[in-house]
């Protein structure tokens, strides 16, 4: 199923991941209405509802029947392995908060644009994900010496730089036998809704959500590194379309606020009052704890609040009391983590447009 495939090109003129200028093409608007963001009105939320948690599917969404679903352990283990999601379901649970961001975030914002989902700011959301720890069932299957990677391979199939592929993400093997990393039945309490890869989905917290495979139906332990598509041609750091580039795995560290004050319905600018307003957001890193959160009202930078976070992979929530007085004001957050990374104020460009955490930016007029 998880067919090895080499490596293509994909720079011709107009193609997919090429970077343009100028408005947004009718496939990237196409791609834009069936993948939404989390609302930014959201943020406010501790645990996303699953309605407004950001999806992400590269080809179509899978409407499963869970009976005759099973997910197959296979490759360089002991014991193969084909498990019911009843069976599944008598082995211990756990259930991880994980704040998920597509690697893509901000693509949009690059110049040149690399053509693919044209994200803005906002793709992610935080849910608790239920389910057995992947460790689990490894050590059920017996993992083999010459095991190097696990590979996930998803129900659903399409085609991307000219291959044909299910889609399909590896792990290394001491990121794959990590205590909190879940093949998730459940999301806040509940079955997963489809677009969230029902009736099973991998969760990686801390690495952006490529790796989050949905519609989980094969895991292989390899005991080489895998060729796939997702793995060795997208989802990679690159200068240009002919160079290797590296792989993207940890989110890195972002902050984000809800506008204050209501918006203009098309532009969105914000309106609101003048007097005591409490400035309010997120801040997250998959590499290590948000150590600070530093806003700016024009031009000016004030260490924020931050509040403990559910888990040592999900965001935490942000204040800064704020007294606005007349006239327009230019508001932005910058989040740093505990490995001194912080928000760049203007965004290193890349070929395919990944990990994109510049500081946001937004314009208030008080009135
Ligand atoms: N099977 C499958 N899994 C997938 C994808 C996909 O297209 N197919 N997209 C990935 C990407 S790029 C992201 S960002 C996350 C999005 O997860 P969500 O839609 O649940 O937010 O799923 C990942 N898992
Ligand atoms: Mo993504």
């Amino acid at each position: 199923m998880t067919k090895q495939i080499s490596r293509r090109r994909t720079s011709t003129s107009g193609h997919p991941g090429q970077p343009t200028y100028g408005a947004l093409t009718p496939e990237e608007l196409q791609l834009a209405a069936r993948n939404h963001s989390l609302p930014l009105e959201a943020l406010s939320q501790d645990i996303t509802p699953p309605g407004l948690h950001y999806v992400l599917t590269h080809f179509d969404i899978q409407f499963a029947n869970p009976d005759p679903w099973h997910l197959r352990i296979h490759g360089a283990v002991e014991r193969s392995l084909e498990l019911s999601l009843a069976a599944l379901r008598k082995y211990p649970e756990i259930t991880v908060p994980v704040t998920l961001e597509c690697a893509g975030n901000g693509r949009s914002l690059l110049s040149p644009r690399p053509l693919s989902q044209p994200w803005v700011l906002e793709a992610l959301g935080t849910a608790e994900w239920s389910g057995v720890p992947l460790a689990w069932v490894l050590a059920k299957a017996g993992v083999r010496p010459e095991a190097v990677e696990v590979v996930f391979t998803g129900a659903d199939a399409g085609i991307q730089g000219g291959v044909q592929q299910h889609y399909a993400r590896s792990l290394p093997i001491r990121e794959a036998l990590r205590p909190d990393v879940v093949l998730a039945y459940r999301m806040n309490g509940n079955d997963l809704p489809p677009q969230h890869g029902f009736p099973l989905r991998l969760v990686v917290p801390g690495w952006y959500g490529m790796a989050s495979v949905k519609w989980l139906q094969s895991i292989e332990v390899v005991a080489a590194p895998f060729a796939g598509y997702q793995q060795q041609v997208a989802y990679r750091y690159q200068d240009n379309a002919d160079d290797g580039g590296t792989p993207v795995s940890r989110i890195r560290v972002r902050s984000l606020m809800v506008p204050p004050g209501i918006p203009d319905f098309f532009t969105r600018t914000r309106f609101l009052r003048h007097g005591p307003v409490m400035l309010q957001g997120r801040a997250w890193s998959g590499e290590g704890a948000v150590t600070g959160v530093e806003v700016s009202i024009d031009g000016k930078w004030v260490p924020a609040h931050l509040e403990q976070p559910a888990g040592p992979f999900a965001w935490c929530k942000w204040t800064l009391p704020w007294v606005a007085d007349p006239g327009s004001h230019m508001l932005a957050c910058r989040a740093t983590d505990s490995t001194g990374a912080s928000q760049p104020l203007e965004q290193n460009w890349n070929y395919q447009g990944m990990s994109n955490n510049v500081v946001q930016r937004v314009s208030v007029t008080v009135e």
